[in-house]
């Protein structure tokens, strides 16, 4: 299958390894073009691939029967945007990134739109990519022109499994979501690794109940325990992790407490249901952001 990645980062990467290696026609898309992406990945196993794959071939891109976005959720939207003209009508673009809401950022287009969540664990150490730990991809449509794309699990499962195929992925997506309202903030504020938040069980609990109240009113099933025992589940699975927000915010970059609790306060809204303890820790957050943000940009 002819495919283009967008982002070319820890996940990207891993993306473009493992598809290229299944013997699908692979390039990336970087933001800064390049004449190729130097792909140099560690497995689990121990076993490495070192590659040059090619990048940013405008006709590959026209020809592309899929765009798999791996960049950050407050890259999306530019990004994407820019490419929309040139993609064919039938490419479908698979959206993998933590939170939620971007594909309401996209100017009107008829492309086919999946969303996906992945449990795949990938770091930089230099120029290499060590793909730490192994995980299941769940995507699904979000859009009615995506709904007969399920083959695209299979294309996908065959290079990095498991992928599951969801007619329903937003009850997923939002399963996704509590856990990251709760983990990426709570560690980015207490500067600690993810296990260590077992340390929070009552805090914990009041965010779950708050996400909770909006997943019920956006009609997905669920409870403050469901979601705690979720949460505390991700918590033990990746006791040893550092939170992508706390690698943000520890290299002073962009977070995407936007998408993750910033939307999900945004749905609060829309149904008035008050979420004072989401809300204060997205303020937290966002002092945090400012405070190197303003000073990036020379404010005093
Ligand atoms: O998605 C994650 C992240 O760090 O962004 C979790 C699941 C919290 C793992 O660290």
């Amino acid at each position: 299958m002819k495919i283009t990645i967008l982002g070319c980062g820890a996940l990207g990467q891993l993306w473009l390894s493992r598809l290229y290696q299944q013997g699908n026609d692979v390039q990336g898309w970087l933001r800064v073009p390049q004449p190729f992406c130097a792909v140099n990945v560690i497995e689990p196993d121990g076993t490495s691939f070192n590659h040059n794959l090619p990048t940013n071939d405008p006709e590959h891109l026209a020809q592309s029967e899929l765009l798999l976005v791996t960049l950050k959720a407050w890259q999306v939207s530019g990004a994407v945007t820019a490419l929309l003209p040139q993609l064919r009508p039938s490419c479908a673009i698979l959206l993998l990134h933590n939170g939620m809401g971007t594909q309401d950022e996209l100017p009107p287009h008829n492309q086919p739109i999946l969303q996906g969540t992945t449990t795949h664990a990938a770091r930089h150490d230099g120029n290499t990519i060590i793909h730490v730990a192994n995980g299941v991809t769940h995507i699904g449509p979000v859009t009615s022109q995506a709904t007969h794309l399920s083959h695209l699990a299979e294309v996908l499962h065959q290079a990095l499994p498991d992928v599951a195929w969801h007619n329903h992925i937003a009850s997923a997506s939002w399963r996704k979501l509590a856990v990251n309202c709760v983990i990426n903030p709570l560690t980015a504020l207490y500067g600690c690794h993810n296990g260590d938040l077992q340390r929070y069980p009552e805090q914990i609990a009041t965010l779950c109940r708050e996400v909770a109240s909006v997943m019920e009113r956006e009609g997905h099933h669920t409870s403050g325990d469901d979601l705690m025992s979720y949460v505390m589940q991700v918590i033990q699975l990746t006791a040893d992790n550092i939170s992508s927000m706390l690698q943000d915010i520890r290299a002073q970059r962009h977070t995407e407490i936007d998408y993750i609790t910033g939307y999900l306060l945004r749905r609060g809204r829309s149904h008035g249901v008050p979420l004072p303890e989401n809300t204060r820790l997205f303020e937290l957050i966002k002092r945090k952001e400012n405070e190197y943000e303003r000073v990036g940009v020379g404010l005093p």
